[in-house]
């Protein structure tokens, strides 16, 4: 049985994905003015990749029979407003690690409503989403611990920027991973 209860949840999670796709699409952009190469590419992956997510959510509802239809928070500009010139690489991935912890504890929310819905077929779909944040916490987790290992060396953001384009970009780590 797909509930009311359990549509409203996973449409919610979809805007957040949406949202996330956003964030670092922001993120992204503001890296390729300030000319990292390979950070602002492993970013513009995690935007495709949290738009996928969302893509994910929408077919699953409506391949249940629900209407995948949203109405949108306006908060396109705001997000693209959240880095200014006076951000730093430290505060960007900071809140990269913020943003992964929020939906973390969102999907553990919906776990917890189709347990409470026996809404079998939902559980089992969301424990894709349980293993994506677990890597994707992980990852912002380590590069965060990076960031603050480099402290102010220039050289430092530049040879980790090379080691991002090299070993975390999507691509990239889905072709190693083969
Ligand atoms: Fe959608 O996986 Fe992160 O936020």
């Amino acid at each position: 049985m797909f509930s009311e209860k359990i549509q409203t949840g996973l449409k919610k999670q979809l805007i957040r994905e949406l949202e996330s796709s956003q964030l670092y699409l922001s993120m992204a952009s503001w890296t390729e003015e300030k000319g990292f190469d390979g950070i602002c590419e492993f970013l513009y992956d995690h935007s495709n990749e949290e738009r996928n997510h969302m893509l994910k959510l929408i077919r699953y509802i409506n391949k249940r029979g629900g209407s995948a239809v949203v109405s949108l928070p306006n908060q396109s500009s705001i997000l693209f407003k959240e880095f200014s010139l006076h951000s730093t690489l430290k505060e960007l991935f900071q809140k990269s690690f913020e943003q992964e912890k929020k939906i973390s504890s969102e999907i553990n929310k919906l776990v917890e409503l189709s347990l409470q819905e026996k809404d079998y077929f939902t559980h089992n779909f969301l424990q894709w989403y349980i293993e994506e944040q677990i890597e994707e916490e992980t990852l912002s987790k380590m590069i965060l611990n990076k960031i603050e290992l480099i402290g102010e060396e220039k050289i430092g953001f530049y040879l980790f920027d090379r080691d991002i384009k090299e070993n975390y970009c999507y691509v990239t780590k889905k072709k190693k991973t083969r």
